[in-house]
């Protein structure tokens, strides 16, 4: 095999200062994510006195506060941990898009990497299923995907 180039993240979190931002609504769901997001980044040496936890009422208020984050300066990367469950909205369409779009915009105008936990369903089950259960963990994951690309940025 030709040997190529190639980067990647080694996933080490010692010394990195992370902000996870948690919305209040479906905390019961939320609190899930968090802790698996927690977890992770503990066991991959990150030093809790470098986590900030930051509450927020829902899933729309995660633009703006994503933005003062990042534009703080004082955080290698920040993770949204959220629920938006459709059975619980008629407005989910709004709350969703808003959401992903604001934080996707914020992560690529400021650069600072966003790892993005916010479960999208379309049941309470479903949200059930993603923080921590049968389908995972969708707050180890998006802290797994944070470390990796800051890990990878930092290469590049
Ligand atoms: N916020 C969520 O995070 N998840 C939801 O499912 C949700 N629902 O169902 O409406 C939700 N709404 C609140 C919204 O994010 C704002 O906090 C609220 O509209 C005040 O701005």
């Amino acid at each position: 095999m030709s040997s190529i180039r190639t980067i990647e993240g080694m996933l080490d979190a010692k010394g990195l200062k992370v902000a996870l931002v948690a919305s209040r609504f479906n905390d019961f769901i939320v609190d899930k994510l968090v802790g698996g997001a927690i977890d992770y980044l503990v066991r991959h040496g990150i030093d809790s006195n470098n986590l900030t936890l930051i509450k927020i009422p829902g899933a729309f208020e995660f633009p703006v506060i994503v933005k003062k984050l990042a534009a703080s300066n004082k955080y290698n990367g920040i993770i949204c941990l959220g629920a938006v469950i459709r059975g619980a909205t008629p407005h989910f369409e709004f709350v969703a898009s808003e959401a992903t779009k604001g934080i996707a915009q914020t992560s690529m105008e400021t650069g600072t990497p966003v790892g993005f936990g916010l479960l999208t369903t379309d049941t309470l089950e479903q949200a059930i299923e993603r923080a921590g259960s049968k389908a995972g963990n969708k707050g180890v994951e998006a802290a797994a995907a944070l470390l990796e690309t800051i890990k990878v940025l930092e290469q590049l």
